[in-house]
């Protein structure tokens, strides 16, 4: 996935959230807790191993945008480290919808347009008696000068301790700055792990839903069909979003996934392409007889339809007679969308299974 405008990074970000952590990935970073991820060797936590032989540079800086502040710029992937926030200061309170009163602290980041990035943050597990809740969000440097009053598609997925995950496409080569902040108040010290993802290299890492497996599509999605209608978890944001084949000869498909179960508000995300103009979609949940959702409790969420871009076409809606979440819409373009289901809030106390029928009308 090559993708290179504003809009682009827009949508990547503001629901490239986390997503569920498997034993596997969370495995990886327990393991590497306390040791730099340079690639010349151990040094002391918070400290930068650096490819470049720099010595002891920090990762985080205080202020984003400092130019008297010595620090790393990161280019690529660099595996768990340790950044400490305590003796930083409240920089940005708010962004986005999310309250963030924690300290702020900056990772700079230089990217080259359309390179796809993911963060995963979490609060160090060997610092005891922690109470943060980390918070994410992205600034870019213009040229010298970095204003956090332009923070952007903060990332709180996820209630209390949990992980949270950034993603994003770079819409543009420069710098960007990683606010890493908390919705407690304080500092805190937390694991970061940075994954430049590099797609077609036949390895899948963190951040990629998979690379070069037969089920596999060239912009590393797992691809869903007929004969393979069930979700596949990681796949709750673009980067990571399921591929849907609608069949040519039916122009519908049913999916089947769950959803909640946890605290943090992962959406489910299906890719799917439209190839007429003019054409209509509609999408239902279903009932486990194969008939259209009767009730409301059915569905727990909301389904929204959003442009490659990242704009919101549709939804939500719901039936005006069930209160089921519906999708109806009509003259798209010919052209790439997302169906979201996604819930404002975890869904704790259940995982929500269901089936979703995408159903296009060409013209
Ligand atoms: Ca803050
Ligand atoms: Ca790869
Ligand atoms: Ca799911």
């Amino acid at each position: 996935m090559r993708l290179a405008s504003i809009p682009t990074l827009a949508i990547a970000l503001a629901l490239g959230g986390c997503f569920v952590v498997t034993p596997g990935h969370r495995d990886d970073v327990l393991n590497n807790t306390g040791t730099d991820a340079g690639t010349d060797g151990a040094v002391p936590p918070g400290t930068d191993a650096g490819v470049d032989g720099g010595g002891s540079t920090n990762l985080l800086v205080d202020s984003c945008g400092d130019s008297s502040a010595t620090y790393e710029i990161l280019r690529d992937s660099r595996s768990p480290f340790i950044v400490d926030t305590t003796s930083l200061v409240n920089r940005v309170s708010t962004c986005g919808t999310g309250a963030s009163p924690g300290n702020d602290g900056f990772l700079a980041v230089e990217v080259t347009a359309g390179d796809l990035w993911h963060f995963h943050v979490i609060p160090d597990p060997a610092t005891p008696g922690q109470d943060r809740d980390p918070f994410l969000y992205l600034v870019l440097a213009s040229g010298s000068s970095c204003d956090t009053r332009a923070c952007q598609h903060s990332s709180n997925s996820c209630l209390g301790g949990g992980d949270e995950h950034f993603a994003f496409v770079a819409p543009e080569d420069g710098i960007w700055y990683l606010g890493i902040d908390d919705a407690n108040p304080g500092g805190g010290v937390y694991q970061i792990e940075a994954i430049r993802l590099q797609c077609g290299d036949g390895m899948k890492v963190h951040g990629e839903a998979c690379d070069g497996s037969a089920t596999c599509s060239s912009s590393c999605q797992e691809i869903l069909s007929e004969t393979r209608p069930n979700e596949v978890e990681a796949n709750d944001n673009p980067i990571e979003a399921n591929f849907v084949e609608i069949p040519s000869a039916t122009n519908e498909i049913t999916l089947s996934g769950n959803i909640g179960g946890g605290t943090c508000t992962y959406p489910d995300v299906f890719d799917f392409r439209i190839g007429d103009d003019n054409s209509a979609l509609t999408v239902d949940i279903l009932k486990s007889d194969g008939t259209v959702c009767d009730n409301a409790s059915l569905t727990p969420f909301n389904i929204i339809l959003r442009s490659s871009a990242g704009e919101t076409r549709a939804g939500p809606m719901t039936d005006p007679v069930t209160g089921c979440a519906q999708l109806r819409v009509t003259g798209l373009s010919a052209a790439a969308y997302y169906v979201y289901l996604e819930h404002d809030a975890p869904i704790e106390d259940r995982i929500v299974p269901y089936q979703v029928r995408l159903r296009v009308t060409p013209p």
